[in-house]
């Protein structure tokens, strides 16, 4: 109705699109985007018996804009969900997959503004088979050139573990595949390994498993670690090709890997005390955005996951104002403004929703319902029109621009 259109209007123009001191900074360069799989935020500079857990991981953050404050807010759809917003800026869908559901509509996309503003090919690397989440539809609809899928690589018995292709002969066969692309481009990576139940065969273990209760905790160290290795394989992989120093990386973990069932043990190797806020804690995903020649910084702003497009649309130096989004910058992300979560929880700047309960972000202590109110009617408000704009395909007539 009406007062949607006005709702969603609001949200259009309340961006500020500030030109930060960084905006532009990485106009022009290809874009590498490595998701990786049901990778934890407290897997950053954590040791178990005594090593590194991601230790090229650990050395890429110091010379990165390293955001270790960012939540996963994906639902069913999964890996796909957390596509899904990066591409669109917009939320999943409380059931099933936008991929699945909606793939004959219209999204203003991240390869979509990559080609209108530098004519960027868009291609994503994905070791599993192209109908699983019926991602082969749906990057079509999303504008992407070119899907390289577990039809395009080489897979073998000895290559393969779980889902599908290990993440090193991945990365080996994509930077080949890559070397050919029509530049500059936007290579999406998304890795497979790290995927439940965390099967790794014993010579590819680089680190001994944890010791606590649960095995599926003591595996994911090991598949974490492998997946690190990976990526290290494909840094030095692109350097020695000349294909780092003009690209700009973002390194994300695409959702949680250790489900709450699993959340003591976990606890447990951390050492962190039982807390009811734990499971929201846990939400936290990795968030890397890697400009060689830059610097960077760790920053603590909270964030979402959907907050990653704007980031790198700014530093892209695209102009976002007229893009019916939810995302938000985080180099200005107003920590006043709740990060969501599909279930209706929240992490507010003091407090923490979950469950329908209120909390302390600090201490996790319980506090008064009174306290998260106020936040609840964003939360539903911006799903309410995010839903809006998936179930009407409001955004057919949008220009990309
Ligand atoms: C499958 C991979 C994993 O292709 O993306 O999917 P998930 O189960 O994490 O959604
Ligand atoms: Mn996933």
């Amino acid at each position: 109705g009406k007062s949607d259109t006005a709702g969603m209007k609001e949200y259009i123009t309340r961006k500020k699109n500030e030109k930060h001191e960084l905006f532009g900074t990485a106009k022009g360069k290809n874009l590498v985007l490595i998701s990786m799989e049901s990778t934890q935020d407290f897997v950053v500079n954590q040791k178990v018996n005594g090593k590194e857990i991601t230790p090229f991981l650990n050395s890429l953050v110091k010379e990165s804009y390293y955001f270790n404050q960012i939540y996963d807010q994906t639902a069913q759809g999964k890996t796909s969900d957390s596509e899904f917003m990066i591409d669109t800026g917009l939320y999943p869908l409380s059931g099933g997959s936008v991929f699945v559901r909606r793939p004959e509509n219209t999204f203003i996309s991240l390869p979509k503004i990559l080609k209108e503003n530098g004519n960027y090919y868009a291609a994503s690397f994905h070791g599993n088979d192209p109908t699983f989440w019926n991602r082969e539809q749906m990057y079509q609809t999303l504008g992407y050139d070119r899907f390289f899928s577990k039809k395009d690589y080489k897979v073998t018995h000895e290559n393969s573990i779980n889902y599908g292709i290990k993440d090193i002969p991945f990365f080996e066969q994509s930077i080949n595949q890559m070397e050919r692309l029509p530049k500059p481009y936007y290579a999406k990576l998304i890795t497979l390994t790290n995927h439940f139940p965390f099967l790794l065969n014993e010579k590819d273990q680089m680190i001994s498993t944890a010791n606590t209760d649960q095995d599926v905790v003591n595996r994911y160290v090991t598949t974490i670690r492998y997946q690190d290795e990976a990526i290290k394989t494909l840094f030095g992989g692109l350097k020695a090709k000349g294909m780092y120093d003009d690209t700009v990386f973002v390194l994300y973990g695409d959702h949680y890997g250790i489900s709450e069932k699993y959340e003591p043990a976990l606890s447990e190797m951390l050492g962190n005390p039982p807390n009811p806020v734990n499971d929201t804690r846990y939400k936290q995903i990795p968030v890397i955005i890697h400009i060689p020649g830059q610097k960077g910084k760790t920053i603590g702003t909270p964030g979402g996951e959907i907050d990653i497009r704007e980031t790198l649309l700014h530093l892209m130096g695209i102009d976002t104002k007229e893009f019916m989004s939810f995302s938000q910058d985080l180099f200005t992300r107003d920590s006043r403004h709740p990060v969501i979560f599909r279930d209706g929880g929240f992490v507010g700047k003091t407090m923490i929703a979950q469950d329908n309960n209120c909390y302390d972000k600090k201490t996790g202590q319980e506090i008064e319902a009174q306290a998260c109110e106020k936040y609840q009617e964003t939360v539903w408000n911006e799903f309410h029109l995010s839903d809006e704009i998936i179930y009407g395909d409001l955004l057919r007539f949008a220009k990309v621009r």
